[in-house]
């Protein structure tokens, strides 16, 4: 029998619909909507159900769908069922805009990838019209909030919202709407049919929308809100005025060691490339530190120990293939904008440039490439180490003009990408 509020009459039913999410995938399930789950379950206001939309693929709406919303989240112990989704929007379904246009919805939150943040892109394009919508209703303020893995995340969000907006609209949203920015952290593999298994075993019900994620997790949110939201602080979300030292902490530390793993390694799983590749995150995660800026109090040599520890997770089966993709859109925050800084205080970014070298052997090799700048990545001979360099820091989409006519840079990435290919041919 499958997962539904039939079967399983004893899940959370928020009384209505609060947030909007965008990007409805394994991510959310594991990290807002537990947030807003606690929320509502700490305070017992029940207003915030959430109406997720998918952006691009209908599975998630057909495991989601027949569920009436319902999923798992399994951290270790028991499958705990998950409430807080009461809509469930396939790409494309009109909804979507009555949705973000309805006076009960005070928050819109984002999880679609880093190439989300572009312009045209179909998130933005739903949000603009939602926006637009609301404004003619005159439904009230409303929060964006966006959930992405990017350096200033609202900010960017709120450019690219505007500049589709067009002047009326953009003076509405100016007056009625906030984009703080977040930082999330919670390490969610895609759910593999074993997964799914096991939680069928555990539960005694079939959840196609079962998602397996660590037992850490993190919400840091910038207090900057249009109206009301759910008391994530009491599901504990931090609300604080600065997200950026949290946010170059995490990009920086985390998600760069994680491309780094990805790149390097031939594992298979996160867990054991980071047993084979030990030196070289200890030795970025060094080499980045003088580049995070000050959180006082915070104790960082905790964090980076935590953070090897969670990468070694056995539990948890995190493809390093899933962490490579989109390298093209991922690299800058995490691994280049570090490097220009190191650069301009003097100092050789080298086990970043080690990491970008994998990355360049990883695109010049891999047989399919899962990336929106796939094409510009291709090159014609790649074990022409200096002809590969060139070609590839010549795509100003992902090092800008800066990085290549940086003679340190070069050389250094140069070096590395001939020490690995000689590595995997000799
Ligand atoms: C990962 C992140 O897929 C990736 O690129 O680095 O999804 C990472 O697992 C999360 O940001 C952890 O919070």
């Amino acid at each position: 029998m499958r997962l539904s509020r039939t079967t399983y009459p004893g899940a959370r039913r928020p009384s209505a619909v609060g947030v909007v999410h965008l990007g409805l995938g394994a991510f959310h399930r594991a990290h807002q909507a537990v947030y807003t789950e606690e929320a509502m379950a700490a305070t017992g206001d029940d207003r915030w159900g959430i109406c997720g939309a998918t952006q691009r693929s209908t599975t998630v709406a057909d495991q989601l769908g027949p569920q009436d919303g319902l999923y798992t989240v399994s951290t270790g112990g028991p499958p705990q069922v998950v409430g807080a989704i009461t809509e469930v929007l396939p790409p494309g379904d009109e909804r979507l805009t009555a949705a973000l246009a309805h006076p009960g919805t005070r928050v819109v939150t984002l999880t679609i990838t880093e190439k989300g943040y572009a312009p045209g892109s179909p998130a933005v394009a739903a949000l603009v019209a939602g926006l637009r919508a609301r404004a003619r209703a005159d439904a009230g303020p409303i929060t964006v909030l966006s959930c992405d893995n990017l350096p200033g995340n609202g900010a960017v969000l709120a450019g690219l919202v505007r500049a589709a907006a067009g002047d009326g609209l953009a003076e509405w949203i100016a007056g009625q709407v906030r984009f703080p920015s977040s930082v999330v952290d919670r390490m969610v593999p895609a759910t593999t049919p074993e997964d799914l298994a096991e939680v069928a075993r555990r539960l005694g019900l079939e959840d196609r929308g079962a998602v397996v994620a660590e037992p850490f997790r993190q919400w840091v949110i910038e207090d900057d809100f249009a109206g009301e939201r759910p008391a994530w602080e009491r599901a504990g979300a931090l609300l604080v005025a600065d997200a950026e030292p949290y946010e170059r902490m995490k990009l920086r530390l985390l998600n760069g060691s994680h491309s780094m793993l990805a790149y390097l390694s031939r594992h298979e799983y996160v867990r054991d490339a980071v047993a084979e590749l030990a030196e070289p995150v200890a030795g970025l995660m060094e080499e980045v530190t003088p580049t995070l800026g000050a959180l006082p109090g915070f104790d960082l040599d905790a964090y980076k120990a935590s953070l090897l520890e969670r990468f070694a997770n056995p539990r948890l089966r995190h493809r390093t293939a899933q962490i490579a993709a989109d390298g093209s859109q991922k690299l800058p925050q995490r691994l280049l904008d570090p490097a220009r800084e190191l650069l301009a205080a003097g100092r050789e970014p080298r086990w970043i440039a080690r990491a970008v070298a994998g990355w360049m052997r990883y695109v010049t090799t891999a047989s399919t490439l899962d990336d929106p700048l796939a094409d510009r990545l291709r090159v014609p001979e790649p074990d022409k180490v200096v002809l590969t360099v060139d070609r590839l820091l010549a795509v100003s989409a992902v090092f800008g003009e800066d990085l290549p006519a940086d003679q340190v840079f070069r050389d250094l990435v140069t070096e590395s990408l001939a020490e690995l290919i000689a590595d995997s041919t000799g």
